[in-house]
């Protein structure tokens, strides 16, 4: 339970080019309209934000630049049990984040912005790099470039094993992709996987960390994809369920690569139609996650420096005694001057006060 007649301050500050993510664990103070009696602010440098109650439990808030300031007040009277909180910093470069890919559409998708024009592709390479995180035998997409619901281009696994979908045209890579061993080529730890498709070619052309290798696929040949569809990471549509794990570092090329060239190919590549920067990408911030080891990132300090917290006696002008709090609340339609609202219930107060 937190002390009566507080009032705290806590500077959370990230290094530039970071924010700073707060998520409240628990939260309950003493609920009041307004938050007038007990509140906790958030200051995300742009706007400020006012909470009691329970209102804040389980929310994340980011701050807009590198710092975040977070004041909690109280009154004299009736305390509540607080409030807990985390928090950690978050790259605002998307090379120092993965994205977990949505298992369901209701907490948000991962697409890329309506500000990105995909052409018609009669060749392709695309890269990423994946994990799967619940290895399961079931089927699963990573991605899926869509229009009116039909399936343009996606990758994916089903009963024929990891396959590349060209307008429903299943390429299967498994020879490609099943060199190594296992049945599943994603793993816990991130995969790299660059598929190359043309047209004018029989095949198609997987490759992984240590191997590239033609697939063959007669029947994508000479297909065109449509432009202007929109690439979901995951998939949505009936009948399919996304990849359970992260996606880094999503990148593609409206050109087919030789195997030299992507052999070749570094973090300063950038996709010439999709490439990972935030500007490309539509992502719901609980689904990026910040770590320090992957492949194109800086290294992340480990966390943010956080002010001594700061926690004043409020005057002590009610100590002791007995105190009466009272609420009035004024309802009109009107446009009042709050002001005068205001003069007017202080001076009713400051009277019966008097006469107590
Ligand atoms: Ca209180």
């Amino acid at each position: 339970m937190y002390p009566n007649s507080q009032d705290c301050k806590w500077t959370i500050r990230a290094p530039v080019g970071f924010i700073i993510q707060v998520t409240f664990l628990d939260f309950d103070i003493e609920e009041a309209q307004n938050c007038m009696y007990d509140s906790l602010s958030i200051n995300n440098g742009e706007t400020v934000s006012k909470f009691c109650g329970i209102t804040a439990k389980g929310l994340s808030f980011n701050s807009a630049a590198n710092v975040m300031i977070i004041t909690f007040g109280s009154d004299f009277s009736i305390q509540k049990k607080g409030f807990s909180a985390t928090y950690n910093i978050v790259a605002v470069s998307l090379r120092n984040q993965k994205v977990a890919i949505p298992q369901n559409q209701s907490s948000g998708v991962v697409t890329i912005s309506s500000k990105v024009s995909v052409p018609s592709l009669t060749q392709l390479t695309v890269c990423f790099e994946a994990t799967e995180t619940n290895s399961s035998e079931g089927n699963w997409r990573a991605f899926s470039y869509q229009t009116s619901n039909r399936d343009l281009l996606s990758f994916g696994k089903d009963t024929h094993g990891h396959v590349l979908s060209v307008l429903g045209v299943p390429c299967i890579l498994d020879p490609a992709l099943l060199s190594h061993g296992g049945k599943e080529f994603f793993t816990e730890s991130f995969q790299q996987l660059c598929i190359i498709w043309n047209n004018r070619s029989e095949q198609v052309f997987v490759s992984t960390k240590n191997n590239y290798q033609a697939v063959s696929c007669p029947d994508a040949k000479d297909l065109t994809i449509p432009g202007n569809g929109n690439l979901t990471l995951g998939s949505y549509l009936t009948g399919t369920v996304p990849l359970q794990g992260d996606i880094y570092n999503f990148r593609l090329w409206d050109f087919a690569m030789d195997s030299s060239t992507v052999a070749n190919l570094s973090c300063e590549d950038k996709g010439n139609i999709i490439n990972w920067e935030n500007d490309f990408w539509n992502i719901p911030s609980w689904a990026r996650k910040a770590e320090s080891n992957l492949s194109c990132g800086t290294s992340l300090p480990t966390t943010p420096s956080t002010e001594p917290t700061t926690c004043e006696k409020l005057a002590g002008v009610c100590q002791g005694g007995t105190f009466y709090r009272i609420s009035i609340t004024v309802v009109s339609d009107a446009d009042n001057d709050e002001l005068k609202v205001q003069s007017l219930v202080s001076s009713w107060v400051s009277i019966h006060a008097l006469y107590r």
